[in-house]
């Protein structure tokens, strides 16, 4: 199976109560690697953009405000099957639909505050990874 690298990040939730190892032990002990990592105070204009292609969306006032609402950890995961593995542990957007021992399951406090973004495609994890960090950031 290939290697994939894709793009996760660490939402404000996740970082108010000191999360970010729990949630990344997840993600490692399940072989994804972290090759690039930034904790970073998004602005309203990096939010508004990341997630442009929700801009019709009922939600999407609330959910960059949210993303804006205190630091996050942007980081680049790479391992066999990635993009859909992260997906797997991330688990559902709902947390009440998501599966038993999933990230979303453990941690999220709500449809919006779900503590892990996961790219949902190669083509958009490229696009995403490419948005945060330079090529030479990346360090398998
Ligand atoms: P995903 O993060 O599981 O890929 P998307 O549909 O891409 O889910 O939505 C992006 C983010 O927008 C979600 O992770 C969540 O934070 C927020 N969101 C999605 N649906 C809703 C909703 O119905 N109400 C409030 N926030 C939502
Ligand atoms: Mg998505």
């Amino acid at each position: 199976m290939a290697i994939e690298r894709t793009f996760s990040i660490l939402k404000p939730d996740a970082t108010r109560r000191n999360l970010t190892g729990k949630i990344n032990a997840i993600f490692e002990e399940n072989g994804l690697k972290i090759i690039g990592q930034r904790r970073i105070w998004m602005s309203q204009a990096q939010a508004k953009a990341f997630y442009a292609v929700h801009a019709a969306r009922p939600f999407y006032n609330d959910l960059v405000e949210f993303m804006v609402s205190g630091p996050v950890v942007v980081q680049v995961l790479e391992g066999e099957n990635a993009v859909a593995k992260h997906r797997d542990l991330m688990g559902a957007t709902n947390p009440a639909n998501a599966a038993e021992g999933t990230v979303r399951k453990l941690y999220a406090e709500s449809i919006e505050a779900n503590s892990v973004h996961g790219s949902d495609s190669a083509e958009n994890a490229a696009n995403e990874i490419a948005y945060f960090f330079a090529g030479c950031d990346l360090v398998g």
